[in-house]
């Protein structure tokens, strides 16, 4: 875990750095506020800061107003640094979006307790941040958040002149499965496909759950032809697969459909619905097959 120090006293600065790396923690330093300010903006992944109150430029208190008015969505724990020990100001500076404060001079003992309780909330955060992305039964991203990461790539992919293809997976006959095998049988099914489909695919592709046993995959950087490749060793790798079930082995089918991006300004909303529609085109060609 990385935290962003700031700190216009450098022998404060020093010290605080040398616990914290001790402890183990990467650790970005600031000299003063703006610099604060602005590594805070370049390391938008950063979840917890320590912020000198008197800094020259911007000081730590009005970083923490600053983030939580201008970034309110936004999840970062915030320490306030200080000497300061009036009642009222240390109420200011929560008031202004500090979770917490340590005092000047820095005591080891307190750092640690207090560090323990940003790191249990920080963890936290970051594991309901985790669930709420990823679907309960298999694990891939849920629909919302392979949706969100197909808007990301579109805009990055329209920035870059590059493309994004989308393939769209369904299980064959599911509801047969789910009637020989029962339910709980189904969900071993929907389990092990995700999980063979995630297998499957470059560490830059995205694999979610789309609905029942529908699966949406997308793929950066590729371009249509490059995207049936991908569909067309998906599909193998599950006909050639054996799914175990209660009563032996069970042979188990997908039918893709694939859409790219390239050379037109799909919108991710278009763009699913072109993969749909290869999709039910490969259903109506007789399954377990790819169509663009
Ligand atoms: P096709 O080849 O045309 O796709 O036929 P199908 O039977 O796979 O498709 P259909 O849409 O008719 O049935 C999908 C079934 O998937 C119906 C639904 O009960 C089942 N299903 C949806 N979500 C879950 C789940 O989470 N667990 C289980 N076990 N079954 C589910
Ligand atoms: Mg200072
Ligand atoms: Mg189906
Ligand atoms: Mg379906």
């Amino acid at each position: 875990m990385t935290i962003l120090i700031a700190d216009d006293d450098p022998l404060s600065l020093r010290r605080l750095q040398h616990y914290l790396t001790a402890w183990g923690y990467d650790v970005i330093c600031a000299g003063d506020g703006l610099q604060a300010w602005n590594l805070l903006q370049a390391n938008d992944d950063l979840r917890l800061a320590i912020l000198d109150w008197q800094m020259p430029g911007l000081d730590g208190v009005e970083i923490c107003r600053k983030l939580r008015t201008e970034q309110p969505a936004r999840f970062i724990y915030l320490m306030l640094l200080t000497s300061k020990s009036d009642r009222r100001d240390i109420a200011a500076g929560i008031e202004a979006g500090a979770d917490d404060y340590l005092r000047k001079p820095l005591d080891e003992h307190e750092l640690a307790v207090r560090l323990r309780v940003a790191r249990r909330i920080v963890d936290f955060h970051a594991e309901l941040i985790k669930q709420s992305a990823h679907d309960a039964l298999t694990g891939v991203w849920n629909r919302k958040a392979i949706f969100d990461l197909l808007h990301k790539e579109l805009g990055r992919a329209a920035r870059a002149n590059a493309a994004v293809s989308v393939v769209m997976a369904d299980i064959d006959h599911f509801k047969s499965i789910n009637d020989t095998q029962g339910h709980q049988g189904g969900d071993r099914v929907l389990r092990d496909v995700a999980r063979r489909l995630a297998a499957c695919l470059r560490p830059s592709d995205a694999v979610g759950r789309y609905g029942g046993e529908e699966f949406m995959i997308v793929l950066p950087g590729c371009d249509l032809s490059e995207a049936a490749g991908a569909a067309e060793r998906l599909r193998r790798e599950i006909a050639d697969s054996e799914f175990g079930s209660v009563c032996g082995t069970l042979q188990v089918t997908v039918s893709l459909g694939a859409a790219s991006s390239i050379g037109q300004c799909f919108d991710a909303e278009d763009l699913v619905r072109e993969a749909d529609a290869a999709l039910y085109r490969a259903k109506r060609g007789g399954r377990n097959r790819v169509e663009l």
